[in-house]
């Protein structure tokens, strides 16, 4: 079976049954059955087509989570286009980057949003492309909604190109074949026994790995109901729980830190209707995950994935889900941890950890040198250092890069540095995380001067050039850097941060 065929499947069988809520920005609340939702994806991938948009050619989406982000996802696939969908945070900068590398024909973003990438051609607003969100009005022909694109249904195809930073600063795409989201779906809805009577509160971005291959694939595949949230806000986390009743929820360490601050009543409310929490994308302190049993009655369950190779390892559903362990391998993953040489290192020795499956991506887009250099042997190299137990769970230990993970976003410090030193008064530059309780990591920037620095204007270019959650909280005056004989920047020798 492929992705297309599976998500017809669920869209045949639970055509009139729920599938997607969405409170729209004038207070109503949108309700779509998965024959209104594939209705919508036939209309998104007509307008594609009529656009001129070929299979192969790529779409950039730059939109906030709405059900116009799930017309495009499921009309690319029909349409045979490439989806690149990119974080709406991204200012001039990265988004440049990824649309010159990715070279779409079409780039899909909110009205208010248009300016952001200048006078391109290429660009519409989401509101003016796809139908107005409203009710939905059916074809009277029950045709499938991928019918009329008339192409092979070949899974090895690429379906999105998602940007992740490497060690050089810029974002590499890696592409995802429509048989690497299948077969995470399909990992994932086993373990987690995700079903049709599951009711999925989305509150992650659609546009990164976790709110995309794990949340929208596993929706479709499974057929269970989504209530799909713009942003998370934990304010209003009590009234979307309450009115909503999930059973499911996805979220980063953050979400967690800042559900803990809910009063008493309210996380034991949640906790009473709900089946499994997940957790992922950056390390869930083991306090967070023993206090949030102890207040909502539920052990989160712990994964690790990447953008590269979708979910690798997870806490068992059933048995122990071990605090600061990311477990043990999902479905038809493999994994080992191996030395500089490749050797496999003894039990309870850290090592880097390779992974191999059939969610592991092909390559980086138009990228043969850095796809050569991801791969050892056939198996992807994560960059991911980590040991095992004698029972078999892994545990991370810390990366070969210099990664800064900030609220489940990720920051390459190469990239800040590459943008600081083109900035006047900057004489040599070092970013490194500092410790933060809600958001895991904050990005700090220590700068030796090279003449008249100006803090404030530091920051302010900052803001406009790079996504707001790689703006550095302070910039700090050194002397000079720490390094090494061999010039390599020693950042834990940097003086610590703290907020005062
Ligand atoms: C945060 N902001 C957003 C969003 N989240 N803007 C638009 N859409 C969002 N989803 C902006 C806010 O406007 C604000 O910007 C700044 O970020 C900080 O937000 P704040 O209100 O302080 O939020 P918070 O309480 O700290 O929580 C933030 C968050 C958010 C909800 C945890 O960081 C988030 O959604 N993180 C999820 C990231 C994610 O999905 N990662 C998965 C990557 P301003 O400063 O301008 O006011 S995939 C991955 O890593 C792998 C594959 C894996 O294993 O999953
Ligand atoms: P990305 O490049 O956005 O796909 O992020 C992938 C990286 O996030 C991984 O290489 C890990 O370093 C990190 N990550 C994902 N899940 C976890 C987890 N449960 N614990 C620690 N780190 C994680």
């Amino acid at each position: 079976m492929t992705l297309i065929s599976r998500f017809s499947a669920t869209i045949d069988e639970r055509a009139n049954a729920p599938a997607l809520e969405f409170r729209h920005a004038d207070g109503t609340l949108l309700r779509w059955s998965f024959g209104d939702v594939a209705a919508r994806a036939a209309d998104a991938a007509e307008r594609l087509r009529s656009r001129g948009l070929a299979p192969g050619d790529r779409c950039v989406v730059h939109l906030a989570n709405s059900p116009l982000f799930i017309d495009l996802f499921l009309g690319a696939f029909a349409a045979g286009v490439i989806l690149v969908p990119v974080n709406v945070l991204y200012r001039d900068r990265e988004l440049g980057h990824i649309v010159a590398d990715s070279d779409p024909a079409l780039i899909v973003t909110a009205r208010e949003h248009v300016g952001l990438f200048g006078t391109d051609a290429r660009v519409v607003a989401a509101e003016d492309f796809l139908p107005p969100l409203g009710p939905v009005t059916r074809r009277s022909s029950a045709e499938p909604w991928a019918s009329r694109a008339h192409l092979p249904d070949d899974d090895s195809v690429p379906a999105v190109i998602i940007y992740t930073s490497g060690t050089t600063g810029r974002a590499k795409g890696a592409v995802l074949s429509r048989a690497n989201l299948l077969a995470n779906a399909e990992h994932l809805t086993a373990a987690w026994r995700i079903g049709p009577d599951d009711r999925y509160l989305a509150v992650l971005p659609l546009f990164h790995v976790h709110g995309l291959g794990n949340g929208l694939c596993c929706w479709l595949l499974s057929g269970c109901a989504m209530h799909l949230i713009e942003r998370f806000d934990a304010a209003r986390a009590v009234a979307w729980f309450g009115a909503f009743k999930p059973t499911l929820f996805f979220g980063v360490p953050t979400v967690y830190v800042r559900l803990l601050d809910l009063p008493a009543e309210s996380t034991r409310e949640i906790g009473s209707g709900m089946r499994l929490f997940v957790c992922g994308s950056a390390a869930l302190p083991a306090p967070v995950l023993e206090q949030f049993r102890e207040r909502f009655g539920h052990t989160i369950l712990e994964r690790y994935g990447m953008s590269e190779t979708l979910m690798n390892l997870g806490n068992p559903y059933d048995g122990e889900r071990r605090a600061g362990s990311v477990g043990l391998p999902l479905g038809r993953v493999e994994y080992q941890i191996v030395d500089e040489t490749a050797a496999p290192v003894p039990v309870g020795t850290v090592g880097q950890l390779e992974v191999r499956g059939p969610n592991v991506f092909a390559g980086y887009w138009r990228n043969d040198t850095a796809t050569a250099a991801a791969f050892r042997g056939g198996w992807f190299r994560t960059g991911d250092m980590a040991e095992c137990s004698d029972d078999g769970y892994v545990t991370l230990r810390g990366r070969a890069s210099d990664l800064i993970i900030s609220g489940g976003f990720n920051i390459y410090p190469r990239e800040i540095e590459e943008f600081l030193l083109e900035q006047p008064g900057v004489g040599e530059v070092a970013v490194v995380g500092a410790p933060d309780r809600a958001r895991g990591e904050v990005p700090i920037a220590y700068v030796v001067p090279g003449g008249a620095l100006d803090h404030d204007a530091l920051r302010a270019a900052c803001g406009n050039a790079l996504a707001s959650f790689k703006v550095p909280r302070a910039f700090i005056e050194v002397a000079s850097l720490p390094r090494t004989a061999l010039g390599k920047i020693q950042r834990h020798l940097l003086p610590p941060w703290s907020p005062e």
